[in-house]
């Protein structure tokens, strides 16, 4: 049976418990290394003088971890320059915001080398080789490029651009091209993936051959939708846990009788979080009989601190909701409470299910899974309402939800009225369809829907030995 190395920019320890900080897309992939056996490897988080490509190796549970330190040249122009500040907001379609810089490309490109150099010895011959995400685009190729043969699978979990945004990457078709050193790419819609094939069609000269196979210069690769989940169950185990319980009654006791609505993201401009203030400021303005009965809790801990337009995102954050509040709080009362800081998973399951609506509007996001978290949390009997982007990929599986388009305030404002004023049936029917799919197409469904493609692979296919 083939051993699986799953490869992405961090790494997740195994700690055998459920209850951590942890996301559910290391749950997952634990899950799937602790089934099949195997290595996760990727960047350690460490700086080092000089790239030595020493591995540091973790036995654990069912898997091992093996990270590398990267130098400073590396971390500034591979993690903080191409990924974080030229394909992030190009993937999220906000081309103002991305950086071309040749430096960059060079320093990303040079990482993935690294990671292929480091990684290839770990790699035996019937290893099933799985890549996560945009800062690992060429990192197949560079597999291949080292005489590996194996099955080689990527899984993008952010947006793929539209053609003509991607077209404006200088390097776009030389990027795309690496790509079809894969055996499989996963894509969370089929939007992501259509916009994939159409470029590759439209402005390299691919072929799609049988539906799901495209074909370019004689390599042929398979595309599949493949949109991830969370755990389900462990998500439920967690809402009920004590922390949860406590959170719960906490939260519903500070609420004083009022509607909490919650927003859970990281603090990145993808997630609308401008937006989403200013069409609840709308909401605030428009219906001043009923703003006292809601309040905003909005969690946000701080990300990728180094790049200048994070920082830029929170101080204008911070400056609208202290206008928002001066404009409206009262003696009694404040609409949002601006939270900058991470909370763990049950504390989280407690306040999603102390919510009667959560608010999740990002930009563009390749799937959202707090939209999930958030149904998995509520209360059968009593569930509270999700207000989800039509721009996040998880609005394909959830349209139950009050879907919004998170530029309009106008747009925000009616659905939180809609939400507030849902009859408990309804807002039950809701949640009913939306949480089938959430148990059907779970976290464990996702992983294997993708590993049984990649192992249907034929080993000796048409990648072996092709640089
Ligand atoms: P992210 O952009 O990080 O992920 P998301 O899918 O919402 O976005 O996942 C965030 C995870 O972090 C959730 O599990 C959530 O509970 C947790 N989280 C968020 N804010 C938190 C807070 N304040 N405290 C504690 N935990 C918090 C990327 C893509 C997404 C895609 C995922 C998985 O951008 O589109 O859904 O990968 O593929």
């Amino acid at each position: 049976m083939s051993r699986l190395i799953v490869i992405s920019n961090r790494v997740s320890a195994p700690t055998g418990s459920h209850s951590g900080a942890q996301g559910g897309l290391a749950v997952a992939l634990q899950a799937a290394l602790a089934e099949m056996g195997g290595i996760w490897f990727g960047w350690s988080g460490e700086q080092t003088d000089a790239f030595t490509g020493q591995v540091n190796l973790h036995r654990g549970d069912g898997y091992t971890t093996a990270t590398v330190d990267l130098e400073e040249q590396d971390i500034e122009e591979y993690y903080n320059g191409y990924a974080n500040r030229t394909l992030w907001p190009l993937f999220h379609y906000r081309i103002d915001l991305a950086e071309y810089e040749r430096g960059f490309a060079g320093g990303y490109q040079r990482a993935n080398e690294r990671f292929a150099e480091t990684v290839r010895p770990l790699v035996e011959e019937e290893d099933a080789v799985w890549i996560q995400d945009y800062h690992m685009i060429p990192l197949g190729q560079e597999l291949r490029n080292r005489g590996c043969a194996n099955r080689i699978g990527f899984f993008l979990h952010t947006p793929w651009p539209p053609r003509r945004l991607l077209g404006t990457l200088p390097e776009a078709a030389e990027l795309v091209e690496t790509m079809f050193a894969y055996d499989l790419i996963g894509f969370h819609t089929q939007e992501w993936l259509e916009s994939f094939c159409d470029f590759a069609q439209r402005d390299m000269g691919a072929e799609i051959e049988d539906g799901d196979v495209i074909r370019y210069r004689g390599r042929s690769v398979r595309v599949i939708v493949c949109p991830i989940g969370i755990d389900a169950g462990e998500f439920r185990t967690l809402s009920d846990s004590e922390t949860a319980r406590d959170t719960f009654r906490q939260m519903k006791l500070s609420a004083t009788g009022r509607s909490m609505i919650v927003g859970v993201d990281r603090l990145d401009y993808s997630k609308g979080l401008e937006e989403r203030f200013l069409g609840y400021e709308r909401f605030l303005r428009e219906h001043p009989e009923t703003r006292k009965e809601v309040f905003l809790l909005q969690i946000a801990p701080p990300s990728r601190a180094a790049v200048e337009t994070y920082q830029r995102i929170r101080n204008v954050l911070e400056t609208l909701s202290g206008r928002i509040n001066g404009e409206h709080a009262d003696l009694d009362w404040v609409p949002i409470r601006y939270v900058n800081q991470g909370y763990s998973r049950d504390v989280l399951a407690g306040v999603y299910r102390a919510s009667k609506i959560g608010l999740v509007t990002p930009l563009r996001d390749g799937m959202n899974l707090v939209a999930k978290e958030y149904v998995a949390a509520q209360d059968p009997e009593d569930p509270g309402v999700l207000i989800l982007s039509r721009f996040a990929g998880a609005a394909a599986q959830m349209e139950e939800a009050v879907l919004v388009n998170p530029y309009s305030a106008e747009e925000i404002s009616d659905a939180i009225l809609q939400a507030l004023r849902m009859p408990r049936a309804e807002r039950i029917r809701r949640w009913r369809a939306m949480m089938d799919g959430i148990e059907r197409e779970d976290v464990l469904w996702w992983r294997k829907r993708f590993t049984d493609a990649l192992l249907e692979v034929p080993l000796a296919g048409p990648k072996a030995g092709a640089t």
